[in-house]
């Protein structure tokens, strides 16, 4: 298949984009929201379509479950900001979704976000992932996703990153941003990737218990299962296999869904400069996000348990 040139970054409103994600700007900037929307919002690669296809299963699963063998999630949760003409925008994606809630994603920085949402007091779901995975997975990403910037090599890329000049800007002014948001604004549900790979069930009970939901027992089990990484990558309607743009043979988008992988990318000198920079940026010490946990089996002791008692 031939793919498209790659778009150019470009500096709009003092954050790094590129046409795919401003091009419809107007719409998305009146876009709107109805009070029961729900927004996902992460910086990209922070675990959004873990999130959604949660959220789908919470919302959707039961009453509809055909829906999730015949559309792929990115229609089932559109993406507010993409325009690839003449398909669909994620705004008239949005827009025509038929279900009541809407659940909506978008990787917008906080200050960009339609004042449509902020008006309708709209429940959000902020997903934050540590900058060194994040980096090492959007790497990837950028290498088989013919729609995002030349990536160029692994060392130019994390320099990159940490200047903010990568599509959707600096990693760190988004998760600050976000998390100064959650200080005011009450309907935010603030949650970490970490903490989700560690302890799926235990997050789970938590986004419930803000979206006011009450899911059996039996039902979390099943969507803890649904989720699991292995049964997502297996899973076409969630691992983009259907997406004509993205070249998995370069890597697939369910990758590795793992916290520590940047332990295989960074070398000692890149680590070091990168914490001295981090150290720089990230000033706020109620934000910590953690670059290590215990291992898969632990992991999955940590869940039985949740369940089944110890
Ligand atoms: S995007 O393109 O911004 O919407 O990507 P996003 O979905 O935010 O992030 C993709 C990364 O999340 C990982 N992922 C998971 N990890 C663990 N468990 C589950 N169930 C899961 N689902 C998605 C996915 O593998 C990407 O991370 P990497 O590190 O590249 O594997």
């Amino acid at each position: 298949m031939e793919f498209p040139p790659r778009p150019e970054l470009f500096d709009f409103h003092g954050v790094s984009m590129t046409h795919y994600f401003t091009d419809t700007w107007e719409r998305v900037q009146t876009f709107k929201a109805r009070p029961d929307d729900i927004l996902i919002v992460t910086y990209p690669k922070a675990g959004t379509t873990w999130v959604s296809y949660i959220l789908d299963l919470l919302y959707f699963g039961q009453t509809s479950p055909e829906r999730l063998t015949s559309i792929p999630i990115y229609d089932r949760v559109p993406f507010l900001e993409i325009a690839r003409l003449p398909m669909h925008s994620g705004v008239e994606r949005a827009e025509n979704l038929p279900t009541s809630p809407r659940i909506i994603k978008t990787h917008l920085p906080v200050q960009f976000i339609p004042k449509s949402f902020w008006e309708q007091n709209c429940k959000i779901v902020y997903v934050a992932r540590n900058a060194k995975d994040d980096v090492v997975s959007y790497f990837h990403f950028d290498c088989m996703f013919m729609i995002e910037p030349d990536p160029g090599d692994w060392n130019s890329y994390l320099k990159r990153f940490m200047e903010g000049k990568v599509a959707f800007g600096s990693w760190y002014d988004h998760v600050n941003g976000w998390w100064k948001k959650k200080q005011t604004y009450s309907n935010l549900h603030y949650m970490f990737y970490e903490d989700m790979t560690e302890d799926c069930a235990k997050e789970l009970d938590k986004l419930c218990s803000f979206l006011g939901l009450s899911p059996s027992l039996e039902e979390k089990k099943q969507i803890i299962n649904e989720v699991q990484f292995d049964n997502m990558k297996n899973n076409d309607m969630v691992n983009c296999s259907t997406n004509p743009r993205m070249n998995l043979k370069i890597s697939p988008f369910m990758r590795k869904g793992k916290v520590g992988d940047w332990k295989n990318h960074f070398t000692v000198a890149q680590n070091e400069e990168f914490d001295e920079d981090y150290k720089r940026k990230m000033k706020d010490p109620t934000l910590h996000f953690r670059t290590d946990i215990c291992d898969g089996r632990g992991i999955m002791i940590v869940t039985l348990r949740h369940y089944y008692g110890s």
